[in-house]
């Protein structure tokens, strides 16, 4: 469990006393990270500082509308100078290829995971909070920022970690904040719609394809989607477009644990695998056993096999039918 070494209060203070900071969001970044970066960079750029974000990989097609007229900048360390600041990043392996640069100095960590590291020299974490989202918008208000000036990354980060306020995540303060973020002019039809409703020709063939090869074990309890480099060179697939698979075993009733899992172009012997479970399996919990993490109903981690069957059978072998649920072996 993460233990906070400050206060919201202190890590206000803490941002007003800097003048220029370099945000960080983790690998593979979703709605959330990117949102609350967004967010805290118009905050800070309200008070007169300046700030920056960085991230490994680019946006989703489903958030790059975040960043319109916004360039999201090309990372070079060389021109960036500023106090690094992790948002939304429950490990320092999640920065992907920025931990060799930044691991080790961070100043701030801004986190709601569960399972968060306090990898930081500032840790502060509310498990609490349904997205990293909701922690920043406490924060700007502690700052004496209004969040009309960053609604609508606000509200982006909140629904799109709780699944448009569907998952079990989603609080009563997450409506308020929501409903605060809407009085600030976020429109949230669009911004749901562009989350959750908008599709790349290319997300159309990812998830074509993992309806395709869905498979079920334990009676139809447990779905598993794979993705190959096979079929990201045969479908023309990014990485980018792959986000949208993790959450559609959710679709599929009596289904209670849906894994994904995709190969790693660089390193083909690796492979990613997102789970997703309802509240009656921990998916942090089987997650854990391959060194990842993440919370009670979706989590990751990576994991070596020869080839994707035998990392298909690695996961799945930690499944046992228990009647009405599902157990780990
Ligand atoms: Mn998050």
């Amino acid at each position: 469990m993460p233990v906070n070494n400050i206060t919201l209060e202190e890590a206000a203070e803490f941002l007003l006393a800097g003048s220029s900071f370099l945000l960080l969001c983790h690998k593979r970044p979703d709605g959330d990270t990117l949102g609350s970066a967004l967010a805290l960079k118009r905050g800070l750029e309200f008070l007169g500082k300046r700030a920056e974000l960085l991230c490994a990989h680019l946006p989703s097609p489903n958030t790059e509308f975040l960043f319109d007229g916004e360039e999201f900048p090309a990372f070079d360390p060389e021109d960036e100078q500023g106090i690094p600041i992790s948002v939304d990043v429950a490990s320092e392996e999640l920065l992907g290829d920025l931990q060799p640069i930044y691991g080790g100095r961070i100043a701030l960590k801004l986190d709601h995971h569960e399972t968060s590291d306090d990898f930081a020299l500032r840790n502060y974490t509310d498990p609490t909070a349904a997205a990293c989202g909701e922690i920043i918008c406490a924060l700007l208000t502690q700052l004496g920022v209004p969040l009309s000036v960053a609604a609508e990354p606000l509200y982006a980060s909140i629904s799109s970690d709780t699944g448009g306020f569907r998952y079990s995540n989603t609080t009563a303060n997450s409506h308020r904040l929501a409903a605060a973020l809407l009085e600030a002019g976020a429109d949230n039809a669009l911004i749901d719609h562009m989350l959750f409703e908008s599709r790349t020709q290319s997300e159309i063939r990812a998830l074509t394809a993992a309806y395709a090869g869905m498979r079920y074990y334990l009676g139809g309890k447990v779905a598993v989607v794979v993705i190959t480099n096979e079929d990201k060179r045969r479908l023309d697939l990014r990485e980018e477009d792959l986000g949208i698979l993790s959450p559609i075993t959710r679709e599929i009733s009596g289904v209670s644990v849906g894994i994904t899992i995709k190969q790693s172009k660089a390193d083909p012997s690796r492979y990613k695998l997102s789970v997703r479970s309802d509240r009656s399996f921990p998916a942090n919990e089987l997650c854990g056993l391959f060194g990842g993490g993440g919370h009670a109903c979706a989590a990751g981690a990576e994991l070596s096999a020869s080839n994707p069957t035998a990392a298909v059978a690695a996961v799945v072998r930690r499944l046992a039918d228990d009647g009405d649920r599902v157990r780990l072996l």
